[in-house]
């Protein structure tokens, strides 16, 4: 391992050697994103259990306009800042939608892999050649602070994919009391959530037959083996999720398959005793009335929901 590790690295190992040394044991789901963790992330997307994207693509591929209606109000210049943008292949409909009627903004994707926001910047002016574009690389509110910085035009935040599903409820809550603290009056959030539904549908997404999702968990485990000096046997490790329909959260989690001791290079050596658990990652499932009581909660109003042919999922305009 590196001795000279940079602040991006440095919190990375300190995050990773506090959650395994914490009782349970936890990893931090904003670290599955590493370059593997982006591809793996793409498959997770194609597959046919995960019934998310294909929801919020027809939403964003059939109401593209009626979204864009709502946002412009006159011809007010505004930037529109979209936190975890990922390939942008859903909000590129939104933004060709603005883009036809001549309007003044700017587009700044945010997203926590710096690899996802290089491909962004290369690829969208091919398809887009006048948008004007700038992407952030770091965390989401950081980032919107940044945006915020470089231009003072009203803002209209995107946050979809269901990403707020990966914050339990209280740390929805707080995270959007602090971005309602970074907009002001006129300023509008699109958020999308991921609807409660059949368990079995839910959980399918999470537990799919290819074993895309136990790979993209252990990609975790790869990842501090290459950059943190790990030595975990990935072999030793299996992915378990669940789904609870009364709390509706669908939790992640590698379970040790034996007793067994993992160093983090010199920073750490972690034990683990068989069936033992690492919690990975929450995704958070909501039904309509739970939404609701979170934007009033956090200091905002719903607006428009906008729903799947199914109602699988929501996209919701939020003042
Ligand atoms: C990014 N996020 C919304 C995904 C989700 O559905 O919670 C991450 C994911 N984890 C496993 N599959 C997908």
């Amino acid at each position: 391992m590196q001795t000279n590790l940079t602040a991006v690295e440095s919190q990375f190992l300190n995050e990773t050697v506090a959650g395994l040394q914490a009782s349970p044991k936890f990893m931090l789901a904003k670290y599955f994103y590493d370059e593997r963790g982006d591809y793996l992330f793409q498959q997770i997307m194609e597959m046919d259990e995960y019934y998310l994207t294909n929801a919020e693509m027809d939403i964003f591929s059939n109401q593209a306009s009626h979204i864009a209606n709502l946002i412009i109000k006159g011809d007010t210049p505004f930037d529109l800042i979209e936190l975890g943008a990922g390939d942008a292949t859903k909000s590129i409909h939104l933004l060709r939608e603005l883009a036809k009627q001549n309007l003044e903004f700017s587009y700044f994707p945010v997203d926590i892999s710096a690899h996802v926001i290089s491909e962004l910047e290369e690829n969208l002016p091919k398809e887009l050649p006048d948008l004007n574009i700038k992407g952030l690389n770091g965390d989401y509110l950081d980032m919107l602070k940044k945006a915020a910085a470089l231009s003072n035009r009203r803002k209209v935040v995107l946050f979809m994919g269901a990403n707020i599903g990966n914050m339990n409820l209280d740390e929805a809550h707080e995270f959007l009391l602090s971005l309602r603290k970074l907009l002001s009056k006129g300023d509008m959030l699109i958020i999308g959530f991921d609807l409660k539904k059949n368990p079995k549908q839910i959980l399918a997404a999470y537990n799919d037959s290819k074993g895309i999702t136990s790979a993209f968990n252990l990609n975790l485990l790869e990842r501090i083996n290459r950059e943190l000096g790990g030595d975990f046997e990935l072999k030793n490790f299996e992915h378990y999720a669940n789904y609870d329909p009364e709390s509706g959260a669908c939790k992640s989690y590698l379970i040790s398959l034996k007793d067994q001791i993992v160093h983090i290079g010199a920073a750490a050596t972690i034990s683990f005793a068989r069936d033992e658990h690492i919690y990975m990652e929450i995704s958070q499932k909501y039904a309509l009335e739970d939404i609701e009581r979170l934007a009033l909660r956090s200091g905002f109003q719903c607006r428009h929901n906008f729903f799947d042919a199914n109602r699988y999922f929501v996209d919701t305009l939020w003042t």
